[in-house]
């Protein structure tokens, strides 16, 4: 922590990465600091491979797409993601900085940052990011206060996760005095949906079907079936309602994002660490979501990924007994 408020304290010049298919807690923390490096009187500029989702178009994330301001910076900071292939098409540019920072709450890769602030015990990189931002004795105004609640909330699923914790609901209640329009932060996270979600939903289901008893649930989206969802496909929300059915603990999502390319998300709801199954395939992410990528052929993904969620279900369940 120490050497990173250094970092901010002496550079002047600042690049800004937040994971592909970004959510609220990459957005909001990236747009935070930005927001914050600008207060202290700092070039910054934010890149992001991806566009922001609608729904959370409220954090007013200010994207830079002229990639030449990479080279010229003093420092690239990357923020809810800690490897170069999570930030896309800016990878290259990221891996050649001179001073490489990363600020983030994911299982660790072996990628060598020059500063590294990661806590995966940590709900969200927007918890993290406050108490640095506390730390720089910067004053904190409504924006601010609400990117850091909008990635805190969502990556808790609105304080409900299973990552939530005191500390959560402590940052949630100072963020909260700063004023920002809490109901329609929540609104726009969690309630509303734009009207063909509906047909999303009756795709979805039509989709999803149950392995061993209904333990596992898989969905698949064909590449057709993604380009016609697309927006709503990259909503890491979207598929929240498959979430706690009696009986399931392991939800697959396949998606073909394009010709024979795989995107795969794995959920769990109690106990089977899908972190554990992601990294199998060469992904990562937390111990109830997790996701890796692939370009076998669908058939063979399939049954290697239900092997290695059985095997998964059969050692967390021994875990259970123990
Ligand atoms: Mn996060």
């Amino acid at each position: 922590m120490k050497d990173i408020l250094d970092i901010i304290n002496k550079f002047n010049s600042f690049a800004l990465f937040c994971h592909v298919s970004p959510d609220a807690d990459a957005l909001g923390s990236m747009n935070a600091l930005r927001l914050v490096l600008k207060k202290m009187n700092k070039k910054v500029f934010a890149y992001c491979d991806g566009k922001v989702p609608d729904n959370i178009s409220f954090l007013d994330v200010k994207l830079e797409e002229n990639e030449k301001h990479i080279q010229q910076v003093e420092v690239c900071i990357m923020l809810d993601c800690n490897a170069p292939s999570r930030v896309g098409k800016y990878a290259g540019l990221f891996d050649n900085a001179k001073i490489k920072v990363v600020i983030d709450h994911h299982q660790k890769s072996d990628y060598e940052f020059t500063y590294s602030l990661i806590d995966i015990n940590s709900p969200s990189t927007c918890d993290l990011l406050y108490e640095i931002i506390k730390e720089l004795n910067v004053p904190i105004n409504s924006q601010i206060a609400l990117n850091l609640y909008a990635g805190l909330s969502s990556d808790t699923g609105g304080f409900i996760h299973s990552s939530t914790n005191a500390m959560s609901h402590k940052h949630a209640y100072e963020l909260l005095n700063y004023n920002f329009d809490l109901e329609m932060v929540n609104y726009n996270m969690f309630k509303y949906k734009q009207s063909n979600y509906l047909f999303f939903y009756k795709t979805a289901l039509r989709n999803t079907k149950p392995y061993l008893n209904g333990k596992i649930y898989v969905t698949f989206f064909n590449n057709k079936a993604y380009k016609k969802y697309e927006n709503i496909c990259e909503n890491p929300t979207a598929f929240h309602f498959l979430d706690g059915i009696e009986g399931n603990e392991i939800r697959v999502r396949i998606i073909e994002k394009e010709k024979d390319v795989y995107s795969i998300s794995l959920r769990s709801n109690k106990y089977a660490n899908v972190c554990n199954i992601a990294r199998e395939f060469g992904g990562g992410g937390h111990i109830r979501a997790a996701g890796c990528t692939s370009n076998e052929f669908f058939k063979d993904i399939l049954g290697k990924i239900l092997d290695s969620c059985q095997k998964e279900l059969e050692r967390s369940q021994n875990d259970r007994n123990s």
